[in-house]
């Protein structure tokens, strides 16, 4: 049954998405430089620091010099662990770029990616928020017909390719992934310390992004242009922090995203979905809970995040039920029950590794399981084949095998909500992982 179901939702998803008239991402699109850290660069940067001669047990909680920026990374390689730190002043990026460098540049940020993800789509209109947008970032964006940025020409707001629209040259934001094999060693002191695995240190210095600051001529231009819009995904929260250099806080900024992003789905009569990402602060998120769940109409998030928001909500109890027990599908019901009825939202998208969950206040199963198994296609052919271009892609996703049921898959009633679970296709060995939740949700968004 579920085979002839995903094949039902491919047709009528790709026939859906050409009747989407235009979806917008905002507000965090930024250059991800990736760096393979080998021992001589370890050598060299300790060299700076001769005064270093123990690696401290935790990282900082803000990068504030390249000694913070180098302990950190240490720490990361000791401990094998995916550390990500925001760098918090200007001088530590400069020195980070002359020293450290990068390999190769990288589209990223949730908006620039899922923007990116969904231009293969027969989709007619994709307008991302990139500021700024600098040469170096306007080329990583693929070249496609239907992606675009708003700017300005003759005086008139416009939309342009994003490749034809760059103001700037030069690197004003990175986020440097900072990546290592197992088996690295770092000589301190005569001590030796190895990786245990191979893994990364993010480090990221975005001044813009990391306050959410929308320019002044996005928040007048996007209600003068004629095109319609109809979806908005809203992201990157999670490059906030608790608070500021010059003393400002995160709700500063939040409050004015939120103000802003209201103003959107009222004037243009946008749907907004909220791609939650890992927030590792709880004041953050608790003050994303407080402003930003009250303007979306979707939430998306994985398993894990979705834990870290049930302890959020004074569930511990259910949180740590569901690490221990690896998430089974009927607490994870429970658990979206519970964030139903303390919160606005109308809709939660939940994605594991073998099943996608979707609870609505409104009663529309059937388009939500189509959107739940369309976005499970583009999921494993992701996974497959490293990318998807056309429909004869999605149909190689298509073949891969769905998993094997556990008797919850279908659709439920309970409580007033309508829950559907649909059983997903897991490719055995991905090509590719990173940027998967973004699409399984955005899209699942889109056709829901
Ligand atoms: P996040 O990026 O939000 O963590 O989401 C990752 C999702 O990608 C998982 O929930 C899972 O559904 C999907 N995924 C992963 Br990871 N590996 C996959 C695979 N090999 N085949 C299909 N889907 C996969």
């Amino acid at each position: 049954m579920w085979e002839e179901l995903y094949r039902e939702a491919l047709e009528e998803g790709w026939k859906k998405l050409q009747r989407i008239p235009g979806v917008i991402t905002g507000f965090h699109s930024t250059i991800d430089g990736l760096k393979r850290v080998e021992e001589d660069l370890l050598k060299r940067l300790l060299e700076q620091f001769p005064h270093i001669k123990s690696i401290p047990s935790e990282p900082t909680s803000v990068i504030r010099s390249p000694e913070d920026l180098l302990v950190d990374l240490l720490i990361s390689i000791r401990e094998g662990l995916a550390y990500q730190r925001m760098i918090e002043n200007e001088e530590t990026f400069r020195w980070t770029l002359e020293n450290i460098g990068y390999d190769q540049l990288r589209l990223g940020g949730t908006s620039a990616n899922m923007a990116s993800l969904l231009s293969p789509l027969p989709l007619s209109k994709i307008l991302v928020y990139a500021n700024p947008l600098t040469k170096e970032l306007a080329e990583l964006f693929p070249e496609r017909k239907n992606l675009f940025v708003l700017t300005r020409e003759n005086d008139k707001p416009v939309l342009r390719s994003p490749r034809k629209a760059w103001k700037d040259q030069g690197i004003f934001a990175i986020h440097w992934i900072l990546e290592y094999n197992k088996g690295l060693k770092i000589e301190l002191d005569g001590t030796t310390y190895e990786s245990p695995r191979a893994n990364r240190f993010i480090a990221a210095w975005n001044p813009v992004n990391c306050r959410l600051r929308v320019s002044e001529e996005f928040k007048r231009d996007i209600f003068l242009i004629p095109d319609k819009f109809t979806h908005f995904l809203v992201s990157g929260f999670h490059i906030l922090l608790e608070r500021y250099p010059e003393g400002k806080t995160c709700e500063d900024f939040i409050v004015p995203v939120a103000e802003f992003v209201s103003q959107m789905k009222e004037r243009l009569g946008l749907k907004v979905h909220y791609e939650f990402a890992s927030i590792g602060s709880s004041l953050i998120r608790s003050l994303v809970v407080k402003h930003i769940f009250p303007v979306i109409d979707s939430l998306g998030l994985n398993e894990i995040e979705f834990a870290t928001l049930l302890s959020d909500f004074g569930e511990q109890d259910l949180a740590k039920e569901l690490k221990d027990t690896r998430f089974p599908i009927v607490k994870l019901v429970d658990g979206l029950l519970k964030i139903m009825e303390r919160t606005p939202l109308k809709r939660i998208q939940l994605h594991t590794l073998g099943h996608y969950i979707s609870i609505t206040r409104e009663k529309n199963e059937r388009n939500e399981r189509t959107a739940l198994l369309f976005s499970a296609i583009l999921a494993a052919t992701r996974s497959l084949l490293g990318r998807y271009e056309t429909l004869e892609d999605l149909e190689k996703g298509l073949g891969v095998p769905t998993i094997t049921l556990t008797g919850y898959e279908g659709i439920k009633n309970i409580d007033n909500f309508s829950l559907v679970i649909v059983p997903t296709k897991v490719v055995q060995s991905p090509k590719l992982t990173v940027g998967l939740g973004d699409i399984i949700s955005s899209s699942g968004f889109l056709l829901s």
